[in-house]
């Protein structure tokens, strides 16, 4: 019993991130049919105990289904969400393609659920995933939000290999064994290398502004999300030799005081997230606490010295690219169908 789930990209990190989590959520489903491009088709996959042939997506993919997890790239998603849609199946979509779209709901599951309460498993419609950065800070930032008003964000953050793919992560072994073997290292996905360096994130760069897309998702994702227009946001993205889980550094700024104390209870009492704290033994989050984790780890809250009032937090926040920044908030978005 449950409905006939689609996952779209199935042989991608991601899309073989959808089967763990829907695996380890215990995701009821009648029927799953894994789908990926032409190269891909024919390929065994298991799946849940059953061995399953992976299908080649075509527009004819989706009669039947009701929910279509897609995470095939934002080109696929253009050209097949709305013909999932128009089939009856409602769409999670981890690219970017529709995020910004207007009545395209942008949810993350623990922040603004009501905004797809409208959609309903048997008629067609599309959801966004946001972007791995912006669910991973607001997950942080959204239950101080809702003690003390964010004016103003200033993010900085530090990427994982996983946000740019599988092929990516294999880059980031691959030049880590040749360095340490004394062989120069290869860029292929990258354009410098990626092994004991860091670099400004990989996406396009709005030469005029001096900001990359990255940076400015952050920016809009926030606002449609938090249906906040006004709030101020500025945010640098770089992109560090770790496997997979985002780490972000995030200046707040208040309407209203909030102190440190208030800042971790509100954190303590948010689903989805965890503190790692210690002052005293200098222990804080790392992404290695946060990798195949689906909670998002919170720490190093403090006032912010180089302000005279009580309106200004300063935390660190890891949360796992490939769980919470993708398959896991979009299993989750299905759930709430259920
Ligand atoms: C990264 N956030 O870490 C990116 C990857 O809009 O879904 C995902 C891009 C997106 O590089």
């Amino acid at each position: 019993n449950g409905p006939k789930i689609a996952i779209v990209g199935v042989t991608g990190a991601v899309g073989q991130e959808f089967l763990t989590v829907l695996k380890e959520r215990n995701f009821p489903y009648s029927d799953i049919k894994l789908l990926a491009s032409a190269r891909s088709a024919g390929k065994t996959q298991e799946f849940d105990g059953s061995t399953y042939i992976i299908e080649e997506l075509t527009e004819d993919s989706f009669k039947g289904i009701d929910i279509a997890l897609f995470s095939a790239g934002g080109s696929i998603s253009k050209k097949l969400g709305p013909v999932a849609a128009a089939a009856g199946s409602i769409v999670v979509d981890n690219s970017s393609a529709f995020r910004m779209t207007e009545g395209v709901p942008l949810i993350i599951p623990e922040v603004n659920p009501q905004d797809m309460a409208h959609i309903k498993i048997g008629k067609g419609a599309i959801i966004a995933n946001p972007n791995c950065s912006t669910i991973i800070a607001l997950m942080a930032v959204t239950p101080l939000h809702r003690v003390a008003t964010v004016k103003r964000m200033i993010v900085s953050t530090y990427q994982a290999a996983s946000g740019a793919g599988a092929a990516a992560m294999e880059e980031l072994r691959q030049q880590t064994r040749d360095v340490l073997d004394g062989k120069p290292a290869e860029p292929k996905i990258f354009p410098v290398q990626y092994a004991f360096n860091l670099f400004s994130h990989n996406s396009g760069m709005d030469v005029e502004l001096g900001y990359n897309e990255e940076e400015m998702k952050l920016v809009k994702e926030t606002r449609k999300i938090w249906s906040n227009s006004s709030v101020k946001i500025t945010a640098t993205c770089i992109r560090v030799p770790v496997m997979r889980a985002h780490a972000e550094s995030i200046n707040l700024e208040f309407e209203n005081d909030i102190s440190e104390e208030q800042a971790l209870e509100a954190l303590s009492k948010f689903p989805g997230v965890s503190i790692i704290n210690d002052r005293k033994n200098n222990r804080f989050p790392t992404p290695l606490d946060a990798t195949t984790q689906d909670n998002v780890f919170v720490g190093r809250v403090r006032r912010d010295i180089s302000r005279d009032d009580k309106k200004g937090l300063d935390l660190f926040v890891c949360g796992d690219q490939i769980k919470k920044g993708a398959a896991l908030n979009a299993v989750q978005i299905a759930e709430l169908l259920l």
